[in-house]
């Protein structure tokens, strides 16, 4: 610990804190743009900019509190003249950095739809740090002559400076800031390098994109769209593409029965949009919430992750008992694991597991199942999912997700929890008031097995403890598996079943993802079954989920465990509606009718 002293008050801090922490820490919320707590500091923005000096010495030097160790008598000032000069004129060159006049205008107060980014926040907090008005600002940096330049600099390349070729996630290269962020999480976290070296010569007559110096629109890149770098973009410059015009249109409309489910993780971080405690699982809520949204039926994804979990299970003891069968088997519910299969590994093609993922099961079910059962044209409704994942919007887009009689695609649009925050807001709904309300059934119960998909471990256990109860005809002693647990990036267990041992492998981020296959095609690579999801944690770290400034992953995970226990079920083969599912319609798991409605193929 050390002792500092801000704005003349006392302090004790940890010594392990960097400055702009240590001031958070006691309660001085210091504005930082460049700088994530999980990315650690950057120093480009100049926003966390203070005054410091050392016991005894009589100046205060300017410094970025991010990258500024702390010491003992350190005397630091977050509000002087000189400090607000300082703040004023790097907010002026992230504006003119931006070049984009519509920003300005959000800036300026004008919020548009994307309300949440956290530029606004930030450069809010900047400014009432400031006390300066906002408009003050802009009328600071921008005369009519750059103005109009903007124009035409915007008019001129928006087609190619706002990237959409990827389907999941957008670019838009004028809204970029140099943060460097994306670079630092597509690189260090994910092991893409999807973004190259930033390049700040983003002018009228240059068209080459800030955030990649080849040009490559992202559609060309080894880019997986797990969505991680719109995750942590300070300045909406990487954001999901926003599907919420579209579904509002066809709500309006009213020609479809429009219907929706909600995915495992997303019930536990919509809470934080609307700055409920972080973690807090709103599944009541969240359905309540659907409903007022306009959705006809509201259902819940985590009915076809039970249903995954009977087809995978099953896919697995097939696989262990057929001696030619192709071992190890991988999980193929994350998108953007599949996606790096198909781009990076494709000899581990035959290894995945051919189960759809639980959102294309639940779009399957609806559309070939619940439809006929409810006497509906499948072409009369409109299938939607609420995702913790960029990835599953290009997911639903793939050619094997299109009945191939009708042409109708099973599931048709999905939203991350971002874009559900948004449309709350526009609403107004007061999310924290909502009474809990029931999901509508068949589609609406689940176990605790399917709670656990949230995270990271969660598909293994699930799968244990079914395979185990299809194997043994008991259920798996004690129900958890601790061994598949927690948020270390790469997990081993062995598993005794029945005399075999099982050698089980969890893996989660796109990093540890290569790392865990360096040795994949050698003799030392014997596992049997293997979980992988693409962003860190599983889908509770999801490229689509909130933007948080803490910590957030495990706060996620905690809850999970915890909602998990007290469910009344515990195991996906104890829900009575996938029993009877299987029972009025599939007949068996791994069966014919299953093989062609819940199973799937992959490129090439
Ligand atoms: Fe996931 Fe899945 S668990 S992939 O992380 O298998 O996205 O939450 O919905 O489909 O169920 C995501 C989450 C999600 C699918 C399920
Ligand atoms: Fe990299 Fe994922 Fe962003 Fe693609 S979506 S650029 S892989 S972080």
């Amino acid at each position: 610990e050390v002792k500092i002293i801000i704005n003349g008050e006392k302090f004790r801090v940890s010594s392990k804190l960097n400055l702009l922490e240590a001031c958070r820490k006691v309660g001085f919320d210091i504005a930082a743009l460049c700088y994530h707590p999980a990315l650690g500091p950057v120093g480009t923005c100049k926003c966390c900019v203070v005054d410091v000096k050392s016991e005894g010495s009589t100046n205060y030097k300017r410094a970025c509190a991010c990258a500024t160790e702390v010491w003992n008598g350190m005397d630091i000032r977050t509000d002087s003249p000189q400090v607000r000069e300082q703040l004023m004129s790097a907010i002026a060159d992230l504006r003119k950095k931006q070049k984009n006049r519509s920003l300005i205008m959000k800036i300026a107060g004008n919020y548009d739809k994307r309300g949440d980014l956290s530029l606004e926040r930030y450069i809010k907090k900047g400014e009432s740090r400031l006390q300066s008005s906002k408009y003050q600002i802009s009328e600071k940096v921008f005369d009519d002559e750059t103005d109009s330049m903007l124009d035409l600099l915007i008019d001129r390349v928006s087609n190619r400076f706002i990237d959409q070729t990827n389907l999941a996630i957008q670019v838009d290269h004028t809204k970029c800031i140099d943060c460097t962020r994306c670079v630092n999480v597509c690189s260090n976290l994910q092991g893409m390098n999807v973004y190259s070296t930033i390049s700040t010569s983003v002018y009228v007559d240059s068209l080459m994109p800030s955030l990649n110096t080849k040009g490559e629109f992202l559609s060309e890149t080894m880019c997986i769209s797990c969505g991680q770098c719109s995750l942590y973009c300070p300045s909406g410059a990487i954001t999901e593409i926003d599907h919420t015009e579209k579904l509002e249109v066809i709500m309006k409309t009213k020609k479809k029965l429009v219907i929706v489910g909600i995915a495992p993780s997303s019930r536990l971080s919509l809470a934080e949009i609307f700055k409920l405690t972080p973690g807090s699982l709103t599944t009541g809520q969240c359905a309540h919430l659907l409903r007022l949204l306009g959705f006809n039926r509201v259902f819940d994804v985590q009915f076809t992750a039970d249903l995954t979990i009977m087809e995978e299970g099953t896919e697995l003891l097939h696989r262990i008992n057929d001696p030619n069968s192709i071992l190890p088997m991988f999980t193929s519910c994350c998108p953007g694991w599949i996606n790096l299969v198909e781009k990076q590994y494709q000899n581990i093609i035959p290894h995945l597991s051919s189960c759809r993922s639980p959102q294309q099961m639940f779009g399957s079910i609806i559309k070939n199942y619940y439809a006929k059962k409810i006497n509906i044209d499948p072409k009369d409704i409109f299938c939607v999912t609420v995702m913790p994942c960029t990835a599953k919007k290009k997911e639903l887009l793939r050619e094997q997700f299109r009945n191939p009689e009708t042409g109708l695609r099973d599931v048709d649009l999905c939203l991350t929890v971002r874009e559900v925050g948004r449309m709350v807001a526009k609403r107004g709904i007061e999310f924290s008031e909502l009474e809990d309300r029931e999901f509508d059934n068949p589609l609406g119960f689940s176990t605790g097995a399917a709670q656990l998909f949230a995270g990271s471990g969660g598909v293994m256990e699930a799968a244990v403890r079914s395979a185990y109860w299809l194997k043994f005809g008991e259920d798996f002693p004690a129900l958890q598996y601790n061994a598949v647990r927690g948020l270390k990036g790469i997990k081993e267990a062995v598993l005794d079943f029945d005399g075999r041992q099982l050698r089980l492998a969890v893996v989660s981020g796109g990093k540890n993802i290569h790392k865990f296959l360096e040795t994949w095609g050698t003799s030392s690579f014997n596992y049997d079954f293997i979980e992988i999801m693409a962003c860190p944690g599983g889908c509770i770290g999801g490229g689509g989920q909130p933007r948080s400034n803490l910590d957030i992953v495990p706060i996620r995970l905690k809850s999970v465990y915890q909602r998990e226990q007290k469910m009344t079920s515990r195991s996906s083969h104890d829900n009575p509606y996938v029993k009877k599912l299987y029972q009025d319609w599939l007949k068996k798991p791994y069966g014919e009718k299953a093989m062609m409605y819940l199973h799937t193929t992959y490129a090439p």
